[in-house]
């Protein structure tokens, strides 16, 4: 998630293609939510909140509402943020030095979703491919791989941070690698340069899961085969030269609905069908997947019409395997997690800062939870 007035917004001329028929074979295979929380608590002058307070300023997972999502709702996949300079702590720097206490809190929520509850697990590095300073997410920090920034990570580290990582997880299927959220107001070469080098790493370990990799202008489904930042060449220029020895990599898509696509607005106002049509054609091209694992509408009526819409649109073209809502978590409050400030939260059980059931009664249960068809189900 991103909170932006600078994300240029380059409306897409209306491509419009014909929604393909809902009764397609699905081939979804992970649906679900983000648990956000572990890269709270840094907003504010550089270093606040690092290392932070496991349970005050960050936590990754309340148990007991994961359990509502897999027995009640029947979810089988988590986005599970964590930020980077909490694993990697900068008078470390990043590579394979990690925080074992934080790294172990982060272990034992995705341990709860894969080996407890045995559904899948994204892990995701909410870091915009930035390292340093997440005081200002998403614009603060070192830019990884940019040569001309002395301050900056190297591609190199970037690759030792996931071998490590993916080493850590290599004996546990139901991990999903997510090579990082949201890069932005960056060289879209240097993107597929950090995403290639990432996917080096995993498979160097013998992991063979899923890998996720994300292109720029915040991985933008609608800008995807457009210029986004200053000038920087579209993802579909680049992001079809990732190589994956084992042909298990997809292509990591965050949507929003509303005017700028930014999930800052209670009203919606672009349809995923006609905005994510240039990057369906791309995906099918060239023989790509993706997941979407970031999307939100609040509960005001056009987004409860234009949510479910979405899903059937991805649910209806075989190139989209996943997708996963923003966001629950467990440290919300009555903070909304998108999409205006008054519908809160995916969180069950939790409300919003009017003191009314939150997203998850009134966004999710409303129109979502109709909607997850998981293939061969
Ligand atoms: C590691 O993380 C824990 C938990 O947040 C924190 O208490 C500790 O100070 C951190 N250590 C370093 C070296 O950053
Ligand atoms: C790679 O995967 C795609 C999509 O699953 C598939 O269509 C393609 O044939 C695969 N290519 C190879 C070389 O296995
Ligand atoms: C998942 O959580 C991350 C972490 O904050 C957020 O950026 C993203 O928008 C969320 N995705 C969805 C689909 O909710």
């Amino acid at each position: 998630m991103f909170l932006t007035q600078r994300l240029r917004v380059v409306v897409q001329s209306a491509l419009a293609v014909a929604l393909i028929a809902a009764s397609a074979g699905a081939t979804i295979l992970y649906a679900g939510v983000n648990e956000s929380g572990g890269e709270f608590g840094v907003f504010g002058t550089p270093g606040t909140g690092l290392p932070g307070e496991f349970g005050v300023q960050y936590a990754f997972i309340n148990e007991d509402t994961v359990d509502t999502w897999v027995d009640t709702n029947q979810i089988n996949f988590f986005r599970v943020t964590f930020l980077m300079e909490r694993m990697c702590p900068i008078a470390t720097g990043l590579g394979s030095t990690f925080n074992e206490t934080y790294f172990s809190e982060f272990e034992a929520a995705i341990n709860y979703i894969t080996v407890t509850k045995g559904k899948y697990a994204l892990i995701d590095p909410h870091n915009y491919m930035r390292y340093n300073d997440p005081s200002d997410q998403p614009n603060s920090g070192s830019i990884i791989g940019d040569t001309t920034d002395p301050n900056a990570a190297t591609t190199a580290q970037f690759q030792t941070f996931w071998t490590e990582l993916a080493n850590r997880f290599v004996n546990n299927p139901n991990v999903v690698f997510g090579i990082n959220n949201e890069p932005h107001d960056m060289a879209t070469s240097l993107i597929l340069q950090n995403d290639q080098a990432a996917i080096n790493g995993i498979r160097s370990t013998g992991a063979q899961q899923l890998i996720l990799a994300p292109g720029n202008g915040f991985t933008g489904g609608h800008s995807w085969t457009q210029v986004t930042g200053e000038n920087d060449d579209p993802s579909s220029d680049w992001l079809n030269q990732i190589v994956d020895p084992l042909n298990n990599t997809a292509i990591d898509i965050h949507e929003y609905l509303d005017s700028d696509f930014s999930g800052s607005h209670d009203t919606c106002t672009q349809p995923a069908d006609t905005n994510l049509a240039a990057l369906t054609t791309w995906l099918q091209e060239n023989n790509l997947k993706a997941v979407v694992s970031e999307f939100g509408g609040s509960n005001d009526p056009t987004c409860l019409e234009l949510l479910p819409q979405m899903i059937q649109y991805l649910t209806a073209n075989d190139v989209y395997i996943g997708w996963s809502a923003w966001a629950a978590g467990p440290i919300w409050g009555t903070a909304s997690a998108c999409c205006g400030t008054t519908v809160g939260s995916l969180e069950p059980g939790g409300i919003n800062l009017e003191g009314t059931a939150d997203g998850y009664t009134t966004v999710w249960q409303a129109v979502i939870q109709d909607q997850i068809i998981l293939a061969g189900k």
